[in-house]
């Protein structure tokens, strides 16, 4: 049996995201980033004005929206690709929704604000609800957690709960277990083990674990450099792919887009 598992490619229009900061920052370089990524086969874009690695600075709402409402537009006005927002900020996804996004990716699962989840059912998007401890600054200082995945699934079983209660329908709910948010390697390896508990949730759910740092700790030599961790980044998430993952999250997207294709071909030979 195969699974269409769509390929969302990231956009990051920042000075600082951990593995592309920068290098789109120009808004011609980042619609140009934009439709090579569509290219390339991207089912969904997720565009980002501000950098969630750890240690990262805040970004006013404001700089957010001036950096990536544009670039929306722009993507917009080319095409009807999925765009999603990467923000935990409810004005910044209220402006990118008035752009031409349709769902608002949001970190904190609807936590920055107690309006977010009131603001999320307004505007009428799809939500992806995404579990992380602590906050982007501190959350990689003393991870903590008596049963990982357990913690993870009340959370957004919880989180998802509250979005429904505020007028969000259900049906427009994703979840994301957070790789790499206030967790060591282990309970991020324990998370893509059990992510099928995940999926039993009953919403779709989208993965992130492109280029991501629990790589380089598999494997220091190659991984050290963001441009060695392309192999463990498809490893992960073809074993997400295979647990019922939804959708992942990536910079790489030719290249998801291929292991995918060879995936869902064996799939469907069997
Ligand atoms: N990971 C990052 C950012 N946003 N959103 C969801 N739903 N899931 C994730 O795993 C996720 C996310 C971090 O990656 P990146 O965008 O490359 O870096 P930065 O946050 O530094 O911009």
């Amino acid at each position: 049996m195969s699974r269409s598992v769509k390929v969302m490619g990231i956009v990051n229009v920042t000075p600082d995201s951990f593995s592309d900061g920068g290098r789109y920052l120009a808004p011609e370089a980042a619609l140009a980033h934009a439709l090579r990524l569509i290219a390339e086969g991207a089912d969904i874009l997720d565009i980002g004005a501000e950098s969630t690695r750890p240690g990262a600075d805040p970004v006013s709402a404001e700089e957010e929206i001036a950096r990536a409402a544009p670039l929306v537009a722009a993507v917009r006005a080319q095409g009807d690709v999925p765009i999603s927002i990467d923000t935990m900020k409810p004005e910044v996804a209220r402006a990118a929704v008035a752009a031409g996004a349709d769902i608002w990716n949001d970190v904190t699962a609807l936590g920055y604000s107690p309006d977010a989840p009131a603001i999320a059912a307004d505007l009428g998007c799809e939500v992806v609800l995404m579990h992380m401890q602590g906050e982007p600054r501190t959350m990689q200082a003393d991870p903590h957690y008596d049963d990982v995945v357990a913690e993870v699934c009340a959370f957004l079983q919880a989180r998802a709960q509250v979005a429904i209660d505020a007028g969000v329908a259900r049906e427009k709910i994703w979840l994301d277990p957070g790789i790499g948010f206030g967790k060591r390697v282990e309970h991020n390896l324990a998370l893509l083990a059990h992510l099928d508990k995940v999926v039993a949730l009953g919403f779709p759910v989208l993965l992130g674990v492109s280029r991501k740092r629990f790589i380089a700790a598999l494997d220091p030599a190659e991984g050290a450099a963001l441009d060695g961790r392309l192999a463990g980044s498809l490893a992960a998430g073809l074993a997400g792919a295979a647990a019922g993952a939804a959708a992942l999250r990536v910079h790489d997207v030719a290249q998801t887009a291929q292991a995918l294709k060879v995936w869902n071909a064996i799939g469907e030979a069997r």
